[in-house]
């Protein structure tokens, strides 16, 4: 019995997490360019469905200018946007591959 409770509470950690990857998914985008020193990205991207955006190039805020190091323009990315204190901003970003 209590290995069945185990089993439940980390299906419901899974189904939360999963949850969350919703609020936010991964999308598709090409980086056009790099302003490290402003903290700014811009990204031909796809559609995000978590902002209602259909796909166009636009500047992105970086959360955390660190991640920014990471990409050069040209890269192809995924990427995940955000609206934090109002402004649209990069939560994190990947080489896509
Ligand atoms: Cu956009």
């Amino acid at each position: 019995m209590k290995k069945l409770a185990t089993l439940s509470f980390a299906a419901l950690v899974a189904s939360s997490i999963m949850a969350d990857a919703q609020t936010a998914s991964l999308v598709a985008g090409k980086v056009v360019k790099v302003d490290s020193s402003a903290g700014k990205v811009t990204i031909d991207h796809e559609k995000i469905p978590n902002l209602d955006m259909e796909p166009m190039t636009m500047v992105f805020r970086a959360a955390d200018p660190a991640v920014l190091k990471a990409v050069k323009a040209g890269d192809k990315i995924r990427f995940k946007a955000d609206t934090v204190n109002g402004q649209l901003t990069v939560t994190a970003i990947e080489k896509a591959k």
